[in-house]
């Protein structure tokens, strides 16, 4: 596949950007080579500056869940931007925005807009510790929750992608209130709860994690997690960045029927701007400045392009049967590709959830970090590369998910199962 244009624009952003790349994962680090460049996209396609087209499977992670450039959304941003692209002054699309997400989200009564997932997330823990006047928090490893300092331990994504769970530059007083333990293991978290009686403000979780890959929470889990926060004082929290109006127009607290005390939010109610949101029970939220003691603030929050584009997602993810759609592709892709790697010998554990999927180069069922770390990686970046060749881009790393949009079809995924089958008997 020719990427000269790619590799020279990608020579010419090492000159100016650390790696190349202004987010790790983007760089190919895990799965070797260098990065292609997006001229333009489309649907579920990609198009490279070099002319390639690609079936996307990353979706800039997440957002484009309706498909690339999907015209309600690009209609909603040129009218918005018509009118300005930010005031620092409340405008009317943030009073749409979230009543929106209050109406969708079972444990949303109130919701505070950011400009990322990490700044959603680190409110949302001030927030916890302020309303309960605890300082520790226990996290899962193999979640991660953006970049704060306080949440850097032992994180998925680019973090677990590059071996640097624990970041430098974080300082061990940063961490000493974060409790790490594994996913799905019942008896960690009972212990951890007694041996940290009435200090613990709460757990954040993402309810189905798709930082390590994508593992899925054992039968009861959730509830678990539900009942020991309620009966011990703490907040649950739950990292909806990827899963909100994904796994359900609810998110997963919907499709699990289990209702945290907060959520935080990103991806998809930006549709595919800059955003973030924290939301949950009033009485907690009302805790933020300007009514509470809990400072959290942000020049672009609720900018009203963002706003634009997340409502235009929302609305049409509302008005469609998008999630039966997506549910139905995501089956058929599992389907397809579990099918594909028994007919040619290969290993592979293809967990997936709704329209979010990860296949582990492992003989063994993934339920948390410590399966997902026994994957073949060498097999994966094979696999990565073969696939890419095939003109089907999937996340440059084994420890991220996969995603559908309602623009993919059954015909692109009958052609990536194609192409899986023949790259798999090449491993
Ligand atoms: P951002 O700060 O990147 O908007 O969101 C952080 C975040 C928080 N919580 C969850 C569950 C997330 O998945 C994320 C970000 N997801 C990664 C993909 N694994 C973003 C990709 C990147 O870092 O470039």
């Amino acid at each position: 596949m020719n990427r000269a244009q790619s590799e020279k624009l990608f020579a010419e952003a090492l000159k100016y950007i650390p790696g190349g790349v202004n987010s790790p994962v983007r760089a190919f680090r895990a799965v070797g080579g260098n990065p292609f460049f997006v001229n333009s996209a489309g649907g579920c396609k990609l198009r490279d500056v070099d002319g390639n087209e690609l079936i996307d499977y990353v979706l800039t992670w997440g957002p484009a869940i309706l498909g690339h450039a999907h015209p309600k959304i690009i209609a909603a941003v040129k009218a918005a931007a018509d009118h300005g692209t930010s005031f620092g002054i409340p405008n009317p699309y943030e009073v749409t925005m979230a009543r929106m997400i209050c109406e969708l989200v079972p444990g949303v009564q109130k919701v505070r807009m950011t400009n990322s997932g990490t700044e959603a997330c680190m409110s949302a823990i001030r927030l916890a510790r302020g309303f309960t006047r605890r300082d520790k928090i226990i996290k899962f490893d193999g979640c991660y929750h953006g970049h704060a300092d306080s949440l850097l331990v032992r994180a998925g994504s680019g973090a677990l992608t590059f071996g640097q769970p624990d970041s430098a530059g974080v300082p061990a007083a940063f961490t000493q209130h974060t409790i790490v333990l594994p996913y799905n293991d019942f008896e960690a978290v009972t212990a951890a709860f007694a041996a940290n009686r009435d200090q613990i403000a709460g757990i954040i979780i993402e309810p189905v994690p798709g930082n390590a890959g994508l593992y899925l929470p054992r039968p009861g889990y959730l509830e678990f997690l539900r009942e020991i926060t309620a009966s011990h004082g703490a907040l649950l929290i739950f990292d909806e960045v990827m899963t909100g109006f994904r796994l359900a127009s609810g998110g997963a607290q919907e499709r699990f029927k289990i209702t945290p005390d907060l959520s935080c939010f990103g991806k998809v109610i930006g549709g595919g701007l800059p955003v973030g949101a924290f939301g949950g029970r009033a009485e907690i939220m009302d805790y933020l400045a300007p009514l509470g003691p809990v400072y959290q603030a942000g020049t672009l929050s609720g900018n009203p392009l963002a706003m634009a584009a997340g409502i235009a997602n929302l609305e049409a993810l509302r008005a469609t049967n998008a999630y039966d759609q997506l549910e139905k592709l995501g089956e058929q892709l599992a389907a397809g590709m579990r099918a594909a790697a028994k007919a040619a010998g290969v290993a592979v554990q293809f967990n997936s959830c709704g329209s979010m999927f990860c296949g582990y180069f492992t003989d063994s069922p993934v339920h948390n970090l410590a399966d997902a770390m026994k994957s073949d990686r060498e097999r994966f970046k094979k696999f990565f590369h073969g696939m890419l060749d095939g003109g089907v881009y999937l996340a440059p790393s084994q420890f991220e998910s996969g995603f559908l949009s309602t623009a993919h079809t059954a015909a692109d995924i009958e052609k990536t199962v194609q192409t899986a089958a023949s790259v798999f008997r090449t491993l």
